[in-house]
């Protein structure tokens, strides 16, 4: 069964917690039960994480090759600063989607630029939590058409 990492970035652990006015009440646990329930009948299995740190997430994305076949990434901030995150991306060779809850071309101009998008096959952003249910079966059918 393919598997794919779905990695989140910094702060998204407050999920929920703060902000609700921008992010929403749902729970970063609640969004990763949600992808669960999400993944069987797409027949995928997942891999849910989250670091506030950058080498972290550079870590996980190295250790995602030859163990995954795909990777969502809500990079959080980085995605608009982080060269070493795009590279580790170019690096694993995986299809990766870019996956934001809020609608960041709607946002501060800061959030329009993305590191990410450049070597991702496609981005989401706007649906809040579905966005992750979203990238999933846009992954599904994206393995699915490479690997019939
Ligand atoms: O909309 C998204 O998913 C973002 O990736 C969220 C990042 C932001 O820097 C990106 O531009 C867009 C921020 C994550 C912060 O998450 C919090 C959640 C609750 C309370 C405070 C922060």
């Amino acid at each position: 069964m393919p598997s794919v990492l779905i990695l989140n970035g910094p702060n998204l652990n407050l999920l929920g917690q703060r902000q609700p006015q921008v992010y929403g009440h749902t729970t970063l646990a609640e969004v990763e039960q949600q992808c669960r329930e999400a993944a069987g009948p797409l027949n995928l299995e997942i891999q849910f994480e989250q670091t506030n740190h950058e080498g972290g997430m550079v870590d996980l994305i190295h250790a995602a090759r030859g163990k995954h076949q795909g990777m969502i990434l809500n990079a959080g901030a980085y995605t608009h600063t982080s060269i070493a995150l795009m590279d580790a991306i170019s690096s694993a060779e995986l299809p990766t989607i870019e996956l934001h809850l809020s609608n960041v071309h709607a946002r501060e101009a800061f959030r329009h630029q993305s590191y990410i998008a450049r070597v991702a096959i496609g981005v989401i952003c706007g649906f809040g939590p579905r966005g992750y249910t979203l990238a999933l079966e846009a992954m599904a059918d994206h393995l699915a058409e490479k690997d019939p």
